[in-house]
């Protein structure tokens, strides 16, 4: 939480009322405020007949054995047939549920009747490999009809898909698939990423040498790159899925049925496997997605940019949007191929209404210029979303005037992994918005901003980001480590049985919530986080390196960029540009290439504590250019002095 961005908020006062025509057909108005406070489960529960259950619920929420809930305690539902089928029973067969877009131009229209029937024959699919309800899918995969098809079949028949983001490395995934046991791996030959075909099968293939779980390996055709192939292990998605029936029964499942795992950085350097389950998140899901988009079915063309190996592609691309049955935009590959108008080219082809994306590409539209937004008619939008990080004041100013045309509300949506859904964020009807603040707790959703002691902190003034009342998308666990669980998000403030965000904030004075970033060692780096530990594991693993510490800077383009301090291990074999260029290589061969280092700073010492722990706010006061902070806990006082004199000799 730097000084810095807390003085820029605090001079903010700009304020945008929705447009009055929007409000007038908004799909919630103030009123849900003063419902969801009158009765939270009830309103919950209300909610939750948004969805098609089986088996009604006999109580909405068993808080008894907290922090672990249970909603819906008794219902039983099918989330694939919510996402899918009942659309299709209702009428909807012909409506688009997905416009999807190839990084090279081929396109794909799928609408709601045709994903049923592709849903079907993966689930026939799966369950001819002998999966069963409760068995864990490991898949990684690029953006393909096929990603959202697979976790749609998983769901179908009760199993646990765990996405793992493309540009995870080898390693990354192997640990993911060996943590939660996987049967079975989705993956694709390869795909497209900046115009060129790169391989996926081939990594995929290191990750699976020591996966003893992985009895199959379930490849999409993409790219039609050459593939080695395990024999009896391996099997083309086409030769398992074409031929299959397209009916199956969906089976209704527990409430908290597990519907996936999502591996996600937290402090220490082993990711956690975020559990979640069926019938509150996809509640939880659905509800959010209607309140904060707005989300007209029947007109609306809604894309949410994000990939479906993070949780907003899970929770709003896959199964927010189709649990209301919306018609969306899937694009495969980068904003900027073949050039810096893709988004809005793909806006304007589509027509598309609500666009839901990240402040990280929105400094980078910014820095692409105003041309690209200006060359495409962008005016069929009607609702621009944020989500990943703070957004600055100027960077939300700039979306709004750019790319929303000064006519649509800004929702700032703050959510977690953890949380499944969103949970701060403007009603885009109701809210007077204010650029950089998530501002209000959505109906139903109870937040606080306290002090270390677990008291509410006056308007005005800063402190942590607590929840103070569970919620339906909570998550349910960490996957096989409930001790990490209870000690991670509710040990903190224990007595009052609050959850634990991560997150600084303050209130203004009207109360609204500002988010300032992780005050744990978690990095954002365009919206993805990363620990310091687990960036610190990976250098150290390297032979050359003795030690490691590493910080997130705040970067211009990517709200936090990697800094990393190396000290070396014996006398240096190369010269340093080399080393340096060796150790960025193998951080994005042990992490993935979201985790190379920005910049690599090799020094003699670390400052540490007499305690020995490494003391990063001096770091980061390096890695931000800017005066040294206070160095009196330091064991060593003369080692910043080392560091810097060090540092300036490098440069
Ligand atoms: C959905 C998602 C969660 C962390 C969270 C916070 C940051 C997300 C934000 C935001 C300020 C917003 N974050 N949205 N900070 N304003 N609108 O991003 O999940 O990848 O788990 O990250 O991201 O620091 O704690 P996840």
């Amino acid at each position: 939480m730097s000084g810095k961005t807390l003085d820029n908020l605090s001079t903010e006062t700009r304020e945008f009322a929705p447009p009055e025509g929007f409000s007038a057909q908004a799909n919630l108005s103030a009123a849900a405020y003063a419902e969801a406070s009158a009765d939270r489960l009830a309103f919950w529960a209300e909610q939750a007949r948004r969805l098609a259950w089986d088996t009604e619920w006999d109580q909405v929420l068993d808080w008894s054995d907290a922090p672990f809930a249970k909603w819906f305690v008794g219902g039983r539902l099918n989330v694939a047939y919510n996402c899918v089928d009942r659309h299709v029973e209702a009428g909807l067969g012909e409506r688009v549920a997905l416009h999807w877009e190839g990084e090279p131009g081929d396109t794909r229209t799928v609408t709601y009747g045709q994903l049923r029937d592709m849903v079907c024959q993966a689930a026939n699919g799966l369950a001819f490999l002998g999966l069963r309800a409760g068995d864990r899918v490991a898949i990684q995969m690029p953006m393909l009809v096929e990603a959202i098809v697979a976790m749609l079949a998983c769901a179908r028949l009760g199993l646990v898909h765990s996405v793992v983001f493309g540009g995870f490395s080898p390693a990354a995934l192997q640990s993911r698939i060996n943590d939660a046991q996987a049967r079975v791996l989705i993956t694709s030959d390869g795909q497209y990423r900046r115009g060129e075909a790169v391989p996926m099968k081939n990594l995929t293939d290191e990750a699976t040498a020591q996966t003893p779980s992985i009895e199959h390996v379930v490849v999409v055709r993409r790219t039609g790159a050459e593939v080695d192939w395990v024999p009896d292990r391996d099997v083309w998605w086409h030769d398992l899925v074409d031929d299959q029936p397209t009916t199956h029964e969906a089976e209704a499942f527990d409430s908290e049925h597990p519907l996936f795992i999502l591996y996600t950085s937290g402090t220490t350097g082993k990711p956690k496997g975020i559990l979640h389950t069926s019938g509150g998140y996809l509640t939880q899901v659905a509800y959010t997605h209607h309140a904060v988009f707005d989300l007209k079915p029947d007109t609306d063309v809604y894309w949410c940019t994000a990939d479906i190996g993070w949780v907003t592609g899970h929770s709003y691309i896959v199964y927010g949007p189709l649990a209301n049955a919306a018609t969306q935009v899937v694009y495969e590959g980068t904003p900027n191929t073949p050039h810096q108008g893709r988004h809005f080219e793909i806006i304007a082809k589509y027509g598309v209404t609500i666009y839901y994306t990240a402040p990280t590409l929105i400094r980078t539209f910014m820095k692409w210029g105003t041309d690209n937004p200006a060359a495409h008619d962008l005016s069929s939008l009607r609702l621009l979303g944020s989500v990943g990080e703070p957004i600055n004041p100027e960077a939300w100013v700039w979306y709004r005037t750019h790319i929303g045309g000064e006519r649509c509300p800004v929702v700032d949506t703050w959510w977690q992994t953890e949380t499944g859904a969103i949970m701060i964020s403007p009603l885009p009807g109701v809210t007077k918005t204010k650029p950089g603040s998530a501002q209000v707790p959505l109906p139903g959703i109870s937040a606080q901003v306290v002090d270390d002691t677990g008291t509410e902190v006056p308007h005005g003034s800063g402190g942590y980001l607590v929840l103070t009342e569970p919620w339906p998308g909570m998550l349910r666990g960490i996957w096989g480590d409930p001790d990490r669980f209870k000690e991670t998000y509710w040990s903190r403030y224990a007595e009052q049985g609050y959850y634990f965000a991560g997150d600084g904030a303050k209130y203004d004075n009207d109360g609204h919530i500002w988010l300032l970033g992780r005050v744990d060692d978690v990095m954002n780096v365009s919206g993805h986080r990363i620990s310091t530990t687990e960036v610190e594991s990976a250098l150290v693993s390297h032979p050359t390196v003795a030690e490691a510490a590493v910080v997130g800077a705040s970067d211009p383009t990517t709200g936090q960029g990697i800094v990393a301090f190396v000290i070396p291990r014996g006398k240096a074999a190369t010269d340093r540009d080399t080393h340096i260029t060796t150790l960025r290589n193998h951080v994005a061969q042990e992490i993935g290439a979201i985790a190379k280092p920005r910049q690599i700073l090799i020094v003699e010492e670390l400052p540490k504590t007499r305690s020995g722990k490494i003391m990063r706010r001096l770091l980061r006061d390096i890695a931000e250019n800017r005066e040294l902070g206070d160095t009196t806990t330091l064991a060593d006082q003369t080692v910043m002095n080392l560091i810097t004199e060090g540092l300036s000799n490098q440069k």
